[in-house]
């Protein structure tokens, strides 16, 4: 007779989700026992790694991803990187094992009482189910939930005497519609606006590039005639940065990103939060004068939005829509966009210099996995993202997710064929924060490159000091970490690259090596400015 464990084998593999992200436990190990020859179990070594590679697979498989987590200690430390999976708005199936049903009244030890409590608020929907039988058909509803817009995380806490139970029949494997239509009549509305505009600007979220939307991107500012902003701290790009209308990131305070947006009498915002700020520097959202029209296919994101008009809808399909729906204009077209001045020579690198030979030395193809915080604008300044699904950082503002996303990526592109070079650049301190999934890449034989800006420090917390006039604060520097052993411990290749030439020979190199390359490189302290 078939087990709950039989039946949910089955789905999941029928669902696609054969590939485990995992750290195991006791409570985890009925479900994991026989694993099956068809599935990947991907050892993580730290459950905060466990999620991110599980995010980063699912970002760029464009697929669910499956977690398989400890109860709750592992959950606990899966959490960050969680909280990270909800704002980046990835689908995940998250499991965590429990204690057996037999013993949970007692609360014996890894017993997690409140499980269903322990994932939210970051989770769409979290659940245990009431009968080991419903494990099945609760996998089911929690893939359907996960899928559905707005995308994001869901968790199950399953007891691990449930899997041998004898199984109820299978649920029927259900499909999901995963993109909705905007309301024709409002997009008229909005389209009549956008026509009437003189001055229009656009501004484009991660959502755009999650909904393969670029080229209806492109033709919607092509057809306007108006230049395209990337919306502040993007977790994706979701534009051809090189393109002459792109303008550059706009920035994440108040009162900076109306200033950078004057002059423009309608802002129409697509698969974004209105806005994702982060130090408080108030004022107005919008320069004076200025409408807001913002498309998102997530209703709060709608509700919060302090300024404009909102329509629900899948950026791709309301993109489309309104290229059919426009005139074509009469407005010239915007000034292009200048490239920067050579960075300052000398040593040690600045962090522009050090990105300009990552630049100079960018795979067409490449993707690129960002977490590196004081030095992000020179990043975006000097490496231009050129292609859909080729730039992923976090919209939480949680560190620890860029290196395993990360690996996570670079197994992806393994697993689809496509092979893309990954480069992750992280900076010495985000670094530190989910370590561990060096040694997932190195067992895999990754050919993943993390370049580390050395700088010894928290700069981007010194800089968020001084913007915020806060001196004296402890434990901002972090000398004295042989990064170099570090990632050689966990079986990667390390070589610290101080000039632009040894740098452009190490990139040279890890991009044909079968395993991944961590390239160290100290860059000079100096404390960019926030903004
Ligand atoms: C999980 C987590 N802990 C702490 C912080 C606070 N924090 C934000 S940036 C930062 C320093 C990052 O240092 P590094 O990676 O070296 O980059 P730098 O600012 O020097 O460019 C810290 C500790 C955070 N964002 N997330």
């Amino acid at each position: 007779m078939a087990t709950v464990r039989d039946t949910t084998y089955d789905l999941l593999r029928s669902l696609g989700l054969t590939t485990v992200f995992g750290n195991p436990g006791s409570t985890e190990e009925p479900f994991l026992q026989d694993f099956p020859a068809d599935f990947h179990y991907v050892l993580a070594l730290q459950e905060a790694s466990a999620v991110a590679m599980a995010d980063g697979y699912a970002q760029a498989t464009r697929r669910p991803a499956h977690v398989n987590l400890h109860t709750a200690p592992g959950t606990g430390n899966g959490m960050g990187n969680l909280v990270t999976a909800w704002h980046n708005r990835t689908p995940l199936i998250v499991t965590a094992g429990q204690q057996s049903r037999e013993m949970l009244l007692l609360e014996p030890r890894l017993a997690s009482p409140r499980a269903t409590e322990l994932a939210q608020p970051y989770v769409k929907w979290s659940h245990e189910p009431v009968r080991a039988q419903d494990i099945p058909a609760a996998l089911m509803r929690a893939y359907a939930t996960a899928v559905q817009p707005p995308t994001g995380p869901v968790f199950l806490s399953l007891p691990m005497d449930d899997w041998q139970q004898p199984s109820d029949p299978p649920p029927q494997l259900r499909t999901v519609a995963t993109r909705y239509a905007p309301d024709p009549r409002r997009l008229r509305e909005f389209a009549e606006i956008v026509a009437a505009s003189r001055t229009p600007a656009l501004v484009f979220g991660a959502a755009v590039d999650r909904s393969r939307a670029w080229p209806a991107a492109v033709d919607l500012a092509e057809k306007l005639h108006a230049p395209v902003w990337s919306a502040p701290a993007p977790e994706r790009a979701s534009f051809p940065e090189d393109h002459p209308y792109f303008r550059g990131v706009l920035p994440y305070a108040i009162a900076p990103l109306a200033e950078a947006l004057r002059g423009h009498d309608t802002v129409l915002v697509v698969g974004a939060p209105v806005f994702r700020y982060y130090p408080h520097l108030p004022g107005t959202h919008l320069p004076d004068g200025a409408r807001l029209l913002h498309v998102t296919d997530d209703p709060e994101e709608a509700a919060r939005a302090p300024v404009g008009e909102s329509l629900l809808g899948d950026p791709g399909l309301t993109l489309d829509a309104l290229v059919d729906l426009l005139p074509v204009t009469d407005r010239p077209e915007p000034a292009t966009r200048t490239a920067p001045d050579p960075p300052r020579a000398g040593l040690p690198l600045t962090a522009d210099a050090l990105f300009a030979t990552l630049a100079r030395h960018w795979p067409a193809d490449g993707v690129l996995v960002q977490e590196s915080p004081s030095n992000l604008a020179a990043l975006r300044r000097r490496l231009w993202i050129r292609r859909p699904a080729s730039y992923f950082t976090m919209a939480s503002g949680g560190l620890g997710f860029g290196l395993p996303a990360a690996v996570g990526i670079a197994l992806a592109e393994r697993d689809t064929g496509r092979r893309r070079p990954v480069v992750a650049v992280i900076g010495d301190g985000s670094f530190h924060y989910s370590v561990q999934a060096l040694w997932t890449a190195a067992r895999l034989r990754l050919p993943l490159i993390v370049v580390v800006p050395v700088n010894q420090q928290y700069a981007i917390l010194k800089a968020f000091a001084a913007l915020k006039d806060t001196p004296g604060v402890p434990g901002l520097d972090l000398p004295g970490v042989d990064l170099t052993a570090l990632a050689r411990g966990y079986g990667c290749a390390a070589v610290v690259a101080d000039t632009p030439e040894t740098l452009g020979d190490t990139l040279a190199t890890a991009l044909l090596a079968d395993r991944p390359t961590v390239i160290p490189v100290p860059i000079d302290p100096e404390i960019p400015t926030l903004l």
